[in-house]
């Protein structure tokens, strides 16, 4: 069974506050993968206040490209400094992690889109790691290089290592409707239309409307969940939100 689980960059740091961990919400995480009985997960992790704060400060996004290679080292600088915090508690908690880095392995062509071989994450995982990605900058054909959200990072993991479930474990704890309950599945972006907003031109930096049609073209089902719930979709129950277009 192959799980790829992302801990959203709010999950794990404080948003407020530029480059600080969020102690307490990291180490609960961090022990619910520790006392999961999985044999293949790859986690991934998003920005927070570290990577966010960085490119905002030299103008990236996942549609600027910027040439500063200062200005780009420092954005992936900061996800490197927050990959090596939660790889160093996944190991003070026995977890056999090792960290991946988008930058060395990924590129976008001129239409960007996104190519990222997989071998190493595959490897790592058929000999018991647990390989450690995250949202990153990549070198993207006549833009320089643009960020790659943890997100973009999922759904290549599960595409490419044939996922069997998929989590993403964010702030809230799972899709709302409009009445501000969490909608327990979703099988078609029609059906959260109305909640979700139509638009993916004012969703590029990756809310819920792009998280979930990104989602439903995946062939394994995924969750969508807050932090109470990670132990329970560690176990393989269901969590939150479940977004399974093949359903
Ligand atoms: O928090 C963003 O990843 P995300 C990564 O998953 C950077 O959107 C470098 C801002």
């Amino acid at each position: 069974m192959t799980v790829v689980l992302k801990l959203g960059g709010s999950v794990v740091t404080d948003k407020e506050t530029p480059e600080t961990v969020d102690d307490d919400a990291l180490d609960a995480a961090v022990e619910a993968v520790a006392e999961a009985d999985l044999d293949r997960l790859v986690l991934v992790h998003g920005g927070g206040s570290f990577g966010h704060h960085q490119a905002d400060k030299h103008g990236v996004s996942l549609s600027a490209g910027s040439r500063d290679a200062p200005g780009v080292w420092a954005i992936h600088d900061a996800m490197r400094r927050l990959n090596d915090e939660v790889v160093a508690r996944l190991h003070d908690a026995g977890v056999p992690a090792l960290p991946v880095h988008p930058l060395s392995l990924a590129a976008r062509d001129a239409d960007a889109a996104l190519s990222m071989p997989l071998d190493s994450t595959a490897t790592l995982l058929g000999e018991g790691f647990v390989p450690v990605l995250h949202g990153d900058v990549v070198a993207q054909a006549g833009a320089g290089a643009t960020i790659i959200s943890g997100d973009e990072v999922v759904t290549r993991l599960a595409r490419g290592l044939d996922a069997d479930r998929v989590g993403l474990c964010s702030t809230v704890p799972g899709v709302y409707d409009d009445a501000g309950a969490v909608i327990p599945r979703i099988s078609s972006f029609a059906e959260v239309e109305d909640v979700l907003g139509a638009s993916d031109a004012t969703d590029v930096t990756g809310g819920m409307a792009e998280k979930v049609r990104a989602l439903l073209e995946l062939d394994s089902p995924a969750h969508i969940f807050g932090p109470d719930d990670l132990a329970a979709f560690l176990a393989g129950e269901s969590a939150g939100t479940v977004v399974d277009g093949d359903a």
